[in-house]
């Protein structure tokens, strides 16, 4: 019973400063004609979590004109993408487990949405991160930078990201959260 107190008591000692968690909300569409149509995201340090938004502005259905969006460290893309090759559609084309895949959304089609949301503290400031489509052929076309923290983020309109009381569930998401979703 102590042990259990003692554990108890230090949770609530590490749960204490994280009561300044904000999630910034980023939005990002994806198109008929393989693109994003955001470039480049930047993300405040001020942000503990981010949730980014995935919509296919477009028609063609998830078969044809699929995308999802799938955050790496710049250096991991060819990595992470021959993995999710192999991995297949029914995956989403992402590897399960894949360590490198620091958040992914499912894949969508024209009309629909996707949400992951990921904390901060997976990023580290100064590293180079791009965001891309793993479907076969897209991730050259489809690919943008990701800034966090830095001179640059701040002077972005992206970085000011709407801030919000954090979640019941902490906002904490793993690449688990992008699992495939039969799609
Ligand atoms: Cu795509």
């Amino acid at each position: 019973m102590i042990h259990a107190r003692l554990a108890l008591m230090c949770v609530l000692a590490v749960a204490g400063p994280s009561a300044h968690a904000a999630v910034c909300r980023l939005a990002v569409e994806a198109d008929d004609v393989m693109q994003f149509r955001q470039k480049q995201l930047a993300i405040s340090q001020d942000c503990s979590d981010v949730e980014i938004k995935l919509t296919h502005v477009g028609h063609q259905p998830a078969a044809v004109m699929g995308h999802n969006w799938v955050l790496v460290r710049t250096a991991d893309i060819a990595a992470v993408t021959i993995a999710g090759q192999k991995a297949g559609r029914s995956l989403n084309f992402q590897q399960p487990g894949d360590k490198r895949i620091i958040a992914a959304t499912g894949i969508v089609g024209g009309g629909e949405s996707a949400t992951v949301t990921f904390s901060t503290a997976n990023l580290r400031a100064g590293e180079s991160y791009t965001y891309f489509c793993s479907s076969p052929g897209h991730g050259l076309a489809m690919r943008g930078a990701l800034l966090f923290g830095g001179a640059d983020a701040g002077h972005l309109t992206a970085a000011s990201g709407s801030k919000v009381a954090p979640r019941a569930d902490g906002g904490r998401a793993s690449p688990g959260a992008a699992a495939p979703d039969g799609t």
